[in-house]
């Protein structure tokens, strides 16, 4: 029993050695509305596609995590987001819905998991997991995920919602190289700084897969964070995304909500807040996420076969 499908056009992809990018669906399950996430799920795509890449969107999809859900299964997803939900799997969770014969959305460290598996070496997301604010024990399995892989996740830095000095501090406990691509400083998601700063930087693509081939050349199974800032044009103003994210917390705390609800809550109370100029943020940087995946997955390409 295979509990792992890979689409057609993936495998062929793989297999002739053509760049694939992983793309994650808890960002178009839970992470916005209906349609803005079939839209950006689509779109999404779409850009991978541009730059050449073949996209692997991956969901739990009737019991098999599948990397490279068609279209009709993307559209079956986001309209969910409304009403009965697919369920939100993070890595323990694709078990026991594979076990059911069941749907889910998968999470950054689904997705992590499910890219290694199939051999897919790029994924572009919006932002990871990390630690929450206020509950330093809230940090999700996101991050060990991502150390434990060999995988290059493109975000644009841990979601702000989430306490990003501890974040940054788990990532270098686990060993994760995290890699600023035209920035000193961990991102901050909606706005460009954080005021932390990375030891690592690279300038362009082709930089990028060279450090990704010596990295996994000498360490084989070990996670890469390439932290992309979101693009100056559609950055929020620091002060209006910091007062709706305490709002956001606020309101979490008095409704009690915890563990998997609370980053789908906080993102959707920061859209309403922000009269969705949040939503506008997400889907830019996740859209400049998916280029650079596509762009860094082509150059990897050029460059000596790693071994699996
Ligand atoms: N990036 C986005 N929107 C999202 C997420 C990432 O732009 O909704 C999702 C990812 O799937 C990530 C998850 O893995 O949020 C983190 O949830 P938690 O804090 O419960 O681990
Ligand atoms: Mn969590």
């Amino acid at each position: 029993m295979d509990y792992l499908a890979v689409s057609d056009e993936v495998r062929s992809a793989l297999a002739e050695r053509r760049a694939v990018v992983a793309l994650e669906s808890t960002l178009v399950a839970h992470g916005m509305p209906w349609p803005e996430n079939f839209e950006v799920g689509r779109a999404l795509e779409d850009e991978v596609r541009r730059h050449g890449a073949v996209p692997a969107t991956v969901a739990v999809v009737r019991g098999k995590v599948t990397v490279g859900i068609d279209g009709e299964t993307l559209e079956r997803m986001a309209r969910a987001s409304g009403g009965d939900k697919w369920r939100k799997a993070g890595l323990a969770d694709l078990g026991p819905l594979c076990a059911r014969g069941a749907d889910g959305a998968t999470t950054v460290s689904a997705t992590t998991f499910a890219a290694a598996r199939a051999g897919v070496r790029l994924f572009a997301t919006g932002g990871i997991g990390g630690v929450h604010r206020g509950d330093e024990w809230d940090v999700s399995s996101d991050l060990g995920t991502i150390a434990r892989e060999p995988v290059a996740v493109v975000s644009a830095g841990a979601k702000a919602i989430l306490d990003l000095p501890r974040t940054l501090e788990v990532l270098e406990t686990l060993g994760v190289l995290v890699v600023g691509v035209r920035t000193d400083e961990m991102p901050a998601f909606y706005t460009r700084a954080s005021g932390l700063a990375l030891e690592h930087r690279v300038e362009t693509p082709a930089e990028a897969a060279r450090l990704l081939h010596a990295h996994w050349s000498l360490h084989g199974a070990r996670g890469v964070v390439l932290a992309n800032p979101i693009p100056k044009p559609h950055e929020l103003d620091r002060a209006t995304i910091d007062r709706a994210i305490d709002a956001a917390l606020k309101d979490a705390q008095h409704a009690n909500v915890r563990g998997k609800a609370l980053t789908p809550h906080l993102l959707a109370f920061v859209a309403r807040a922000t009269l969705k100029r949040s939503l506008a943020a997400n889907r830019a940087l996740a859209l400049a996420n998916a280029e650079l995946a596509a762009q860094v997955a082509m150059a990897l390409q050029t460059l000596p076969p790693l071994a699996a």
